[in-house]
Formats: C-alpha cells, sequence, structure tokens
C-alpha cells in the first residue's frame, strides 16, 4: 500500500525549487486545486483570475488562445498571481528537439520562460528536450510537468511510454517539478508533484474526447495531489463558488487520506 506523506513533508523531498514551492503554497493556503483559464479574451480571464485567485494554487493558461494578447496582460496577471497568492502554469506541451524549444520557450511573441511558474512538456522526443529548458528554467526558478499520461480518449501516453516518462523525471530532478498523470503509479516518487486535468463533478465528457472523473476519485481512489478544473469552473454563472466547491472537495478528500 501507498503511504501518503503530506504536502509539507513532500515539500523537503522536492528536487525542483517549484515543486518545493508549490508543496508549500498547498499546505498553507490549504488548496490542491488548479484552474484551467481556458478563456480567449484577456479581461474575461483576468476577471476570472481575480474572483477566484483566493481559492486556486495554480491557474493554468494556454496563452496562444488569447486574441488580444500583449504584454500588459502578462504584467496584470502576474500582479494577480501576487495578490492572490497562486503560481502560473502555461500548459504549452512543448515538443520538439531541444534547439528549438529553448526558442520556444524563451523567445517569441510570448517569451513563456519569463513569466510562467511551470511549463508541460511532452517526453516524445526524448529526453534531449529537457537541454532546451536549462537556461531559461533558471531566470525564475521554474519547473517542467512531464506529460505522463492524458485526459483525452485513445490517448497513447500509455504503457510503456509512461514508465519512460517516468524514468525522465527521475533522471532530471533539478529541472522537473512533476507529472501530468491520471494516477499515480509505484515508481511515481513523492518529490514529484502530480497534477491530474479532466476533473468535473456533473459530466463525464465532451463531443471532442475529454474525459472526466470527480475530485474524490482523483484524489482519493488515484491518489493524485491536484486537480485541474476547466469548463466545470469557468462555464459556470458563478465561478467563485463553484472554485469553492471543486476546493473544498477535492482538499477534504486529500485530508481523508491520514
Ligand atoms: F495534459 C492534459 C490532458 O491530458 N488533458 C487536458 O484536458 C491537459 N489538459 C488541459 O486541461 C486542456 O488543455 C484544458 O486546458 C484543461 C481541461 O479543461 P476542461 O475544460 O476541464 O476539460
Amino acid at each position: 500500500p501507498i503511504i501518503n506523506k503530506s504536502f509539507e513533508e513532500r515539500a523537503k523531498l522536492a528536487t525542483n525549487p517549484m515543486a518545493s514551492k508549490l508543496f508549500n503554497l498547498m499546505s498553507t493556503k490549504k488548496t490542491n486545486l488548479a484552474v484551467a483559464a481556458d478563456l480567449t479574451d484577456k479581461q474575461q480571464l483576468l476577471d476570472l483570475a481575480e474572483s477566484i485567485g483566493s481559492e486556486i494554487c495554480v491557474l493554468k493558461t494556454h496563452v496562444d488562445i488569447i486574441d488580444n494578447y500583449d504584454e500588459e496582460f502578462i504584467k496584470s496577471l502576474k500582479s494577480i498571481a501576487i495578490k492572490h497568492n497562486f503560481l502560473i502554469f502555461e500548459d504549452r506541451k512543448f515538443a520538439d528537439i531541444g534547439n528549438t524549444v529553448k526558442y520556444q520557450f524563451e523567445n517569441g511573441v510570448y517569451k513563456i520562460s519569463k513569466w510562467a511558474d511551470m511549463v508541460t512538456v511532452h517526453g516524445v522526443a526524448g529526453s534531449s528536450i529537457i537541454d532546451g529548458f536549462k537556461s531559461g528554467l533558471k531566470e525564475n526558478g521554474s519547473g517542467l510537468l512531464l506529460l505522463a499520461q492524458m485526459s483525452s480518449k485513445g490517448s497513447m501516453c500509455v504503457g510503456d511510454y509512461t514508465t519512460q516518462i517516468i524514468e525522465m523525471a527521475n533522471n532530471n530532478k533539478e529541472e522537473v517539478m512533476g507529472l501530468i498523470c491520471q494516477e499515480r503509479l509505484p515508481s511515481m516518487t513523492d518529490a514529484l508533484v502530480l497534477m491530474t486535468p479532466g476533473v468535473q463533478f456533473n459530466s463525464t465528457g465532451d463531443a471532442m474526447g475529454q474525459q472526466y472523473n470527480t475530485p474524490e476519485y482523483i484524489i482519493k481512489e488515484k491518489n493524485t495531489d491536484v486537480i485541474i478544473v476547466g469548463r466545470g469552473i469557468y462555464q459556470n454563472n458563478d465561478p467563485k463558488s463553484v472554485a469553492n466547491k471543486y476546493r473544498t472537495a477535492a482538499w477534504e478528500t486529500y485530508k481523508s487520506k491520514f
């Protein structure tokens, strides 16, 4: 059986600085809810961040879906993140060779390395992709989240591939802060933060392959650390109060494991 350690204890085991920061933040703020803020208008996204900021540990962005993006948006988001004490996660899903992802991380319109506390990375190109992040990660002590599994129907991140991604994480302890996964597997160490998308109370999926589980099922039965909720929160007409419901469900389930 898996013996659970608290987020506070795991902050001390973490080898990436952002993993340690996130474990401590969850422990003190008492929330393991991340919100996927998939809005295409910058003001709507900032309004959402302001309204739910007190409930979350992490706000996840897809910066390239914002129609009216500008650098002011990042400044505003940063100040809301500081005010409400949450981290910013850009779900870029980098997947190219090391030399290219270095440019994609540090350059271009978004200059993600300047503001993201964490970013997602696919391991399909092999572990040398991590070399492309080394300089950029040092700018802010940020962390990588490797995609070990996906929530979507027919995902090919399964089996031996998943096993090799976990190995990649264990072999790159300074850069990798955690995994995106659907379940805790025995080889996933306590130093890694396990984050799970595909979470909603009242739906089992969408028309484009997304599959949902409840917060309780993910935290208790699948034993991961953080739930990532998108449409379940931002499409509700009272995002703040529904965010509080997800927060409470995820936090109470986490606490019930001790
Ligand atoms: F890595 C993954 C994954 O396996 N499934 C996901 O759904 C990432 N996601 C992201 O989580 C996806 O890009 C969305 O931003 C979010 C889920 O949003 P939803 O509205 O809760 O379905």
